[in-house]
């Protein structure tokens, strides 16, 4: 009976469509940053549909929160979730699929009347995408004990508020300890977010693991002055400065190859005139890479460059560490499992790694973890234009669905 089970895409389809109008943007896009309001608009929704669920939903001190579906035995549940938070331009699917397949697969054992020899949960970890707070997966780091609570809680996000006090405006401070349930084994459901897949016609992929991620913030200070009478010898131009590394960061990514990625998504400049040298840049430099040493050279070589031509110009730098984490490989048979099942479902099936950063990460740290991806339509993704055709969120729902009842018996 249980081999034969599917979950109701439609009823998913409809729950990602009512979750993607809170915090809706233009272009049929979400913005919901990590602790806004919109963010506690998206929270209260899917809390309400847990309770509808019948689950039992815990809200721990850093705002995670974890609904769970009784077995007929105690102990860890098998968990599943992601987040609900999204970037400034995010799309209807990053994070949301997997907490709402997570929500299907509960309501589709309930229609089912099916109880799991293990408990089941599902859940969504505060602020994973890191744009308001840094670093990123910040909900699921404090909740394996890799970033302390109190820190978490004090960090300042970019808008100078701190987490702690827009955690207790929203309503989301909540009383369970961090760490709780523990979890027997956990799986993300998520869209890739990349061309992979799409490109080879393949439906789910069977994700072998994170790229490592390090994400730096330099700020320069140079000498703001007459854009017209300055001689280009007596500038101290901290925009230029920043140009450079901007224009390094891409070169250097293209030399190391393979997987390196390197990103300058955040600048501020001032005094942001036309006929001002700026004299104050702050800039954030994203490096990713598969492979531990590559990444280390590729922060090398950045940093370096940065003190070389800083020192040059005559500008001052300081950098400052917002994210690291080495590559993580999930569990090996987790990543067995997805592939096996995708196949039984007669659904074209690669390997692959995630160039995202991932709760499911830093969870592989207490507890075999793995991921399911979907297709990407265009490899978009922290994009408006994020798109998942709904035969494809179906297909990684019922994925899901499978692996779970496999690890809850
Ligand atoms: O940056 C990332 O990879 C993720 O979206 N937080
Ligand atoms: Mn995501
Ligand atoms: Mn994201």
């Amino acid at each position: 009976m249980q081999d034969n089970l599917r979950i109701n895409g439609d009823r998913l389809s409809q729950r990602l469509q009512e979750l993607a109008q809170i915090g809706r943007i233009a272009g049929d896009g979400v913005c919901r940053l990590a602790l806004s309001d919109e963010d506690r608009a998206g929270r209260d929704r899917v809390v309400g549909w847990m309770r509808d669920l019948g689950l039992a939903v815990k809200i721990d001190t850093i705002g995670n929160v974890v609904g769970v579906r009784a077995g007929r035995e105690d102990g860890p549940p098998v968990m599943t979730g992601s987040h609900i938070d999204t970037v400034r331009t995010g799309g209807r699917y990053d994070g949301t699929l997997g907490v709402l397949a997570g929500l299907e697969v509960i309501a589709t054992l309930n229609d089912a009347e099916i109880t799991t020899k293990r408990p089941v949960a599902v859940a969504f970890f505060t602020n994973e995408e890191g744009s308001r707070f840094q670093p990123d997966m910040f909900g699921s780091l404090v909740y394996t004990g890799e970033l302390p609570l109190a820190v978490a809680l004090a960090t300042k996000g970019i808008d100078g508020l701190t987490a702690g006090d827009e955690l207790t405006r929203i309503g989301y401070a909540g009383p369970e300890p961090v760490g709780q349930p523990r979890a027997h084994a956990y799986v993300e459901l998520h869209v890739e977010q990349g061309p992979v897949l799409e490109a080879g016609g393949f439906r789910i992929g069977a994700v072998e693991g994170v790229q490592g991620i390090s994400w730096s913030e330099f700020t320069l200070t140079g000498q703001s002055n007459h854009a017209g009478t300055t001689p280009m010898r007596m500038r101290k131009d901290a925009g230029y400065v920043a140009a450079k590394i901007a224009v390094f960061a891409r070169k250097l990514a293209k030399e190391i190859g393979g997987y390196q990625v390197a990103t300058v998504g955040a600048l501020t400049m001032s005094p942001n005139l036309v006929n001002v040298v700026p004299n104050h840049v702050v800039m954030t430099v994203d490096l990713r890479n598969t492979d531990e040493a590559r990444l280390q050279e590729a922060e090398r070589r950045l940093f370096a460059y940065a003190d070389e031509i800083a020192a040059a110009e005559g500008v001052g730098l300081t950098r400052r560490t917002l994210a690291r984490f080495a590559p993580v490989a999930f569990t090996p048979n987790l990543v067995d499992r997805v592939e096996a099942i995708a196949k039984d479902f007669g659904l074209p099936v690669k390997r692959l790694p995630s160039g995202a950063g991932h709760d499911a990460q830093i969870m592989a740290a207490v507890c075999p973890a793995c991921m399911i991806f979907v297709p990407s339509v265009g490899g978009i993704s922290h994009n408006v234009e994020e798109y998942t055709a709904p035969a494809d969120l179906a297909a990684g729902a019922d994925v899901l669905l499978r692996l779970v009842l496999e690890l809850a018996e």
